[in-house]
């Protein structure tokens, strides 16, 4: 496996141009504009129903210099497949297909169809951007919203934990499995460049923890705080999965004692969306964190 990408690999061109209909501190344009400096001009961009499909444009315009398939919403990854087999059978070899899609799309709506892709491993990359609601339509909850987390659906607090993509990825054995977080970037690139260039063919899958200013009621500059904070106080933990075994990475690797990890409520007081609990409730979610970690570092350094 390839090394971290510095700033430097980086190339200075744009294909994700500026005056776009993103929020302000919109952690998934950041991404995405990341996301196509790795990929680069030979990207055809699958894009389903989600913020991502307003922010790349209201028709005629569009901040993408890149192709987009705009498709329904549950459809992402059959799309991607469609445009896999045609540039096949047209021998264009040398284009990237990107599928990008929201944690509804891809953990609700969307899940037959990456499933099915998965277990036919398709040739493309699938980036899950999981600003962790429908945030589209309003904030309604999704299959990845953690639990305790309010939503206009869950206006006391989610019940149910969140679910995992990753691991359901993982169950597919496809070559290539990560988690991300928006607010480190060059993590974020190395895993990207590192799906696209494996030699292997095959469905590799990236899921990005994208934090979202008015979703998660924290004020937009605090986008970059409010995802360090995610990965610093173990609530998403960074690692890599391939031939078979785990990898932490970035600041995540120094994170398997507990001691060094932030206490989460450093994380949950600073967004709205987890004003209304009481002590008790952060309590039980450290918990929540703590035991994931230990279940997480059993599976360390085994490779089956
Ligand atoms: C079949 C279908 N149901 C509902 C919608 C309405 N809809 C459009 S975007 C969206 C939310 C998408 O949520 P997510 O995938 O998490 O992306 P986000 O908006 O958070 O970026 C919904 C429900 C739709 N377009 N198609
Ligand atoms: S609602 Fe959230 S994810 Fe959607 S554009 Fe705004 S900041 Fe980005
Ligand atoms: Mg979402």
């Amino acid at each position: 496996m390839s090394s971290v990408l510095t700033i430097k690999d980086l190339t200075e061109e744009e294909f994700t141009l500026p005056g776009n209909a993103a929020c302000p501190g919109c952690a998934a344009a950041l991404s995405l504009r990341i996301a196509l400096k790795v990929l680069g001009p030979k990207t055809i961009m699958i894009v389903p129903a989600s913020c991502i499909s307003v922010i790349q444009g209201y028709y005629p315009k569009t901040p993408c210099r890149v192709p987009v398939l705009n498709v329904a919403f549950a459809s992402t990854a059959a799309a991607g497949s469609g445009a896999v087999a045609a540039l096949e059978l047209k021998g264009k070899s040398g284009v990237k297909v990107l599928c990008w899609a929201g944690d509804g799309g891809t953990a609700d709506i969307g899940l037959q169809a990456l499933s099915g892709a998965a277990e036919r491993n398709e040739n493309m990359i699938y980036v899950c951007y999981d600003n962790e609601a429908y945030m589209n339509t309003g904030t309604q909850r999704s299959g990845a919203t953690p639990r305790a987390a309010f939503t206009t659906t869950t206006v006391t607090g989610k019940l149910e934990r969140k679910k995992s993509v990753p691991e359901i990825m993982i169950a597919h054995r496809i070559p290539y499995v990560a988690t991300a977080c928006a607010a480190f970037p060059l993590d974020f690139a190395s895993k990207l460049k590192r799906a696209e260039s494996m030699p292997v063919r095959g469905l590799k899958y990236i899921h990005l923890l994208s934090p979202c200013p008015p979703g998660w009621r924290f004020p937009a500059e605090k986008t970059v705080e409010v995802g360090k904070l995610a990965v610093m106080t173990g609530m998403w933990i960074l690692y890599e999965w391939y031939d078979g075994g785990y990898n932490l990475t970035g600041p995540s690797k120094a994170l398997l004692e507990k001691s060094r990890r932030r206490p989460l409520k450093d994380y949950l007081s600073i967004q709205g969306r987890f004003g209304h609990l009481k002590e008790e409730d952060l309590e039980s979610l450290q918990r929540d964190v703590d035991e994931h970690w230990e279940e997480f570092s059993k599976k360390l350094g085994i490779r089956a």
